[in-house]
């Protein structure tokens, strides 16, 4: 070993409950023009890193990473790229409210708007005057809808399959209740079905993994228009709605004449939190907003200390 540096400086924060972790200093850029070409070298040689950042003993698998880098494109701020557990992430958007908060604490914005280069396109946000953050995300769309894939345990279940800057397969169940205390549960279900889409050969565009399952039940906030419990590629659950998934529900709600642009979409998360999202057409493509609140909760140095034998993290990939 080893590619892990003595410290790596980070600063946390939860949006709508969900974690972030946003690398400060100490971890050397990965090489590439654009953002795809950095995320996949930091996938091919910096696997370690990455695990020793998010997973235990100095994380947990539901953390997801950001790698803050130089921009690609000539108006954006800053690039980002996205990791987890297992992977890297092509969009993630409780994420990006998560840097936004993130800068704007360390004092690194200049002004309340900025664009970000992600290995999937330019993404923005805006700091509200109230402390939300509203993000803009990547095209969206509905890909195939009412698709049947039978899921041992399940039955036969029908969803759509929708890209949102990562790609979901969403469907409506009834059993286990999209209820907190049945988290367990539906992890396991939502487990299930991403096993049976990927037997099935279920796909996104030209064969791409669906690495996301969003199930979806009815509110339990008055100001709500449904809950969802989102599978994230780690096998841990979103605490906050998912901002690409919430992005991915608007797609297929347009897609269905269930959602006008600019009507508002307030999506709740399994832990009760919200997001409220809406949309805008340019041409042919709809682009998702998705707004939400974030808060910094810690801002360390991660020691890697010579002989530590869990330098690079426990379990993920
Ligand atoms: O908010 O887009 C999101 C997200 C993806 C995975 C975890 N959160």
């Amino acid at each position: 070993m080893s590619q892990v540096p003595n410290t790596i400086d980070v600063v946390d924060s939860h949006t709508e409950g969900e974690p972030t972790r946003v690398v400060v200093s100490g971890w050397p850029q990965p090489a590439g023009a654009t953002m795809a070409e950095r995320c996949a070298e930091l996938i091919r040689e910096q696997s370690a890193l990455r695990r020793a950042v998010v997973c235990e003993p100095r994380g947990h698998d539901a953390v997801v990473g950001a790698l803050l880098t130089p921009p690609v494109e000539q108006d954006s701020t800053a690039g980002v790229i996205f990791f987890n557990n297992v992977g890297a992430l092509g969009m993630c958007g409780h994420g990006l409210i998560g840097v936004a908060r993130t800068l704007s604490f360390l004092g690194r914005l200049d002004g309340d708007t900025a664009r970000i280069d992600t290995p999937v396109g330019t993404v923005g946000f805006a700091i509200e005057a109230d402390g939300s953050i509203t993000i803009s995300n990547v095209a969206s769309r509905c890909h195939s809808r009412d698709v049947a894939v039978d899921v041992p345990g399940l039955g036969r279940v029908t969803g759509d399959v929708a890209w949102g800057g990562n790609w979901f397969f969403l469907t409506q169940i009834s059993s286990p209740a999209i209820s907190f205390d049945y988290r367990r549960e539906l992890l396991s279900a939502s487990v299930a079905i991403k096993r049976a889409l990927d037997e099935a050969r279920i796909t996104g565009e030209g064969g791409a993994e669906i690495d996301h399952v969003e199930l979806f039940g009815p509110a339990s906030r008055d100001d709500a228009d449904s809950r969802n419990f989102v599978l994230c590629p780690g096998l841990e659950y979103d605490r906050s709605p998912c901002g690409t998934g919430t992005s991915a529900k608007i797609a297929v709600l347009a897609a269905r004449g269930k959602l006008d642009p600019g009507e508002r979409w307030r999506q709740e998360s399994i832990t009760g939190s919200l997001f409220t999202g809406w949309y805008e057409r340019r041409g042919d493509e709809l682009f998702p907003f998705i707004s939400g609140r974030a808060f910094v909760t810690a801002r360390s140095s991660l020691v890697f200390e010579p002989g530590d034998p869990f330098l690079d993290g426990i379990g993920g990939r």
